[in-house]
């Protein structure tokens, strides 16, 4: 039996001993869902499948854990990863920005097939139903499936508006997760409620939700209107309706009882994780840990404050590394550690001002967030892709670092291959293949790769293209103080020698700005897998 599902009540009053809300703790309404078990597809046993637990930190740049070099925070349990598993200095998300990542992530397609691009916390679901996806494609494996945390590729068929009152569908199980506990966007966006299932939790009839991201709706104050009631001073886009003393992008009325307090989130989402861990210890199962952290607003827990020198921004990577430890210790006090193949890794690359004041800037020291590369968060240069990535499986993997160039986008062929699932011609056509390189450090990975922002730039080894772009996107050098890598003119770089992307060489080097860009459309002409 997996997914076993014992009420939310039970579950957080059980573990939840600092400081969930009292309203989470005595007011849930349970729903038929949670009362029930979900129904049990046909869990193919086997003891040689390993589990398969990601890691997904929000926002995390190459130089924000210890092991890639920070300063000023530690992450003692991120970095045991790192010992003893395999760690990547060259390893991409597909994207530089969440949506987009998460969508090559959970279907091996570059999002650019999808024109998926970040979205609003009231979007419809972007990935297809009939689409077949990685918790789909694990599933066929035996795998039962969960993803906990962050959400943010929509919800909803996008025919009628969402009903956040009733069941919210389609979303996670309708695209192969057997079990969900989210946030529905992200933390900076409204509904602030936490999603299990199809369903808000311990949302009340009498009070019932409604979200707008075009107009005001509901009582509550917003940023614009009250600044005063503000814990953290906000840009004008994350200035409308106030949630536990922080404005958010968009409007929420009613759903008081089920408003999330950021303050839980390390121990509500670790919790889920953790019981979905124990229901299925006796199966193989698919974990998608999808951090809130660090992205904004960040409101680490009171017990991490000060863990770090750089205020809330550092705090909140000591609380990420606290939660991975968590889940970590979780899997080898059930004997699970040493069968469980770990990938950690992030979204996209580093912030630091994304749409609130909290400091994270002034704060900084001398901390790299994205290590000695350029740009960060929506850059089309190297900071906005390049981030930490770990393998960790004891049974197979042998302690090592691996410079060689590796995509997010593989994960999906990658682990079709390790659980014995073969792909069709139509399905995760971006992925390919690299097992060995994922589980051997000495063993090559991709030869070439896309990388995507406001343009499409194409890696190799060495080498570095970034097509020319007309796209005017000043903001993100105005607000976020981020280089965007945006330029009408092509350029390229050579990586070996100038990792930084200081030369653009374009000019030198016309026969290879012509290739590289030929190379990119052809793969954005493709059709299937090759
Ligand atoms: C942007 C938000 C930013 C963040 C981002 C999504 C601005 C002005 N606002 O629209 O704060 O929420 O979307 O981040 O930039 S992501 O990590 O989910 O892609
Ligand atoms: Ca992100």
């Amino acid at each position: 039996m997996f997914v076993k599902k014992k009420s939310i009540k039970n579950i957080l009053a059980l573990s939840i001993t600092l400081s969930l809300s009292s309203v989470i703790l005595t007011g849930c309404n349970k729903t038929a869902e949670t009362e029930n078990e979900v129904s049990e597809p046909n869990i193919v046993k086997t003891n040689d499948k390993p589990n398969i637990v990601i890691f997904y930190v929000d926002d995390l740049g190459y130089g924000d854990v210890g092991s890639y070099g920070a300063k000023g925070v530690e992450t003692p349990n991120v970095d045991e990863l790192a010992k003893n598993g395999i760690r990547f200095t060259d390893a991409h998300s597909s994207a530089a920005t969440c949506t987009p990542s998460r969508y090559s992530l959970l279907t091996g397609e570059y999002a650019f097939r999808q024109h998926a691009s970040v979205l609003k916390g009231d979007a419809a679901l972007i990935i297809p139903t009939d689409k077949p996806t990685l918790p789909s494609m694990l599933k066929k494996a035996g795998y039962s499936t969960a993803v906990v945390g962050k959400w943010h590729l929509g919800l909803g068929d996008g025919k009628s508006p969402i009903d956040w009152n009733g069941k919210v569908s389609p979303g996670p199980l309708e695209i192969g997760f057997d079990y969900s506990f989210l946030m529905p966007a992200t933390g900076d966006r409204v509904p602030s409620v936490y999603l299990e299932n199809h369903n808000v939790l311990n949302i009340s009839q009498d009070d019932p939700i409604e979200v707008s991201y075009e107009h005001k709706v509901g009582i509550r104050p917003t940023g614009t209107e009250n600044p005063e009631l503000l814990r953290q001073a906000a840009d004008p886009q994350h200035s409308n309706t106030i949630i536990n003393g922080i404005s958010r992008i968009g409007w929420m009325k009613g759903g008081v009882s089920a408003e999330w307090k950021d303050e839980d989130f390390y121990k509500v989402f670790t919790n889920m994780a953790n019981f979905f861990i124990e229901d299925n210890k006796e199966n193989p199962f698919f974990l998608f840990f999808s951090f809130h952290d660090i992205h904004v607003p960040r409101l680490p827990n009171d017990i991490f404050k000060g863990k770090s020198t750089m205020g809330v921004r550092g705090d909140a990577i000591a609380q990420m590394d606290w939660i991975t430890g968590e889940v970590v210790n979780k899997l080898k006090a059930e004997g699970l550690l040493d069968n469980t193949l770990i990938i950690f890794t992030s979204d996209n690359g580093p912030v630091l001002t994304d749409g609130y004041d909290d400091e994270a800037m002034e704060k900084l020291g001398d901390h790299k967030p994205g290590g000695d590369f350029k740009g960060g968060k929506y850059s089309a240069y190297e900071a906005g892709t390049r981030v930490p990535t770990i393998v960790h499986y004891p049974a197979k993997v042998k302690a090592g670092t691996s410079n060689t160039l590796m995509s997010q986008i593989d994960i999906y062929a990658s682990l079709a291959k390790l659980v014995n699932i073969d792909l069709n011609k139509d399905e995760a056509i971006d992925s390919k293949n690299v097992l060995g390189a994922w589980l051997d450090a000495s063993i090559e990975g991709r030869t070439e790769l896309i990388e995507e922002s406001y343009t499409l730039s194409l890696r190799t080894k060495e080498w570095k293209y970034i097509s020319p772009s007309s796209v005017k996107a000043e903001w993100i050098t105005n607000m976020k103080n981020i280089e965007s890598g945006l330029s009408p003119i092509p350029q390229l770089f050579n990586l070996a020698e100038d990792k930084s992307e200081q030369n653009n060489i374009a000019l030198q080097h016309k026969a290879d700005v012509a290739k590289y860009q030929q190379r990119i459309d052809e793969i954005k002409a493709q059709t299937h897998r090759n």
